[in-house]
């Protein structure tokens, strides 16, 4: 049984999003986080090296990276939903919105909400050199010319 290891406010809301996308049956165990630290609790970061949320577990598997989880979940119970052929015309466009969110629109995301956090001074260097590099891509409406 497929069992997605749920952290709250985290990456892995993703994955149970997908899972109700396809309409599989899965079960989902609830993490919360450190109310002071607003950490994983130790009980998840034990669960897989990485220590870091989404985790899935599925017999003996035990997957964390939230990318290979998604490929995991459509190959193995997607039933050809929810991704493209390589004969499909949009198949590099699509190649290339599934792993922007991950590889650059995330990542931008993650580093500025953990600088905001740390209320540094506007013109910390560390905080504008992020914001420059992060910003531009987050605002150029890349994202809401493709969603339409
Ligand atoms: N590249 C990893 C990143 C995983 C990650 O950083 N997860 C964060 C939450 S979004 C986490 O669990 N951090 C540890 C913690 O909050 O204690 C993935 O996509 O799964």
């Amino acid at each position: 049984m497929l069992t997605v290891h749920h952290l709250g406010k985290s990456q892995s809301e993703r994955i149970v999003w997908l899972c109700e996308e396809l309409g599989i049956p899965y079960e989902l165990k609830r993490y919360t986080r450190d109310p002071v630290t607003i950490l994983a609790p130790a009980e998840y970061k034990a669960l897989h090296p990485i220590g870091a949320a989404p985790v899935i577990t599925d017999g003996d598997l035990v997957l964390a990276e939230s990318g290979a989880i998604i490929d995991y979940i459509i190959a193995k119970y997607g039933n050809g939903r929810l991704v493209l052929r390589p004969d499909d015309p949009d198949f590099a466009q699509f190649l290339y919105w599934f792993h922007f969110a991950n590889g650059t629109l995330q990542a931008g995301m993650g580093r500025l909400m953990i600088l905001n956090r740390l209320k540094l001074a506007d013109d910390n260097p560390m905080l504008v050199a992020t914001r420059g590099a992060c910003r531009p891509r987050l605002r150029s409406g890349q994202c809401e010319g493709r969603l339409g």
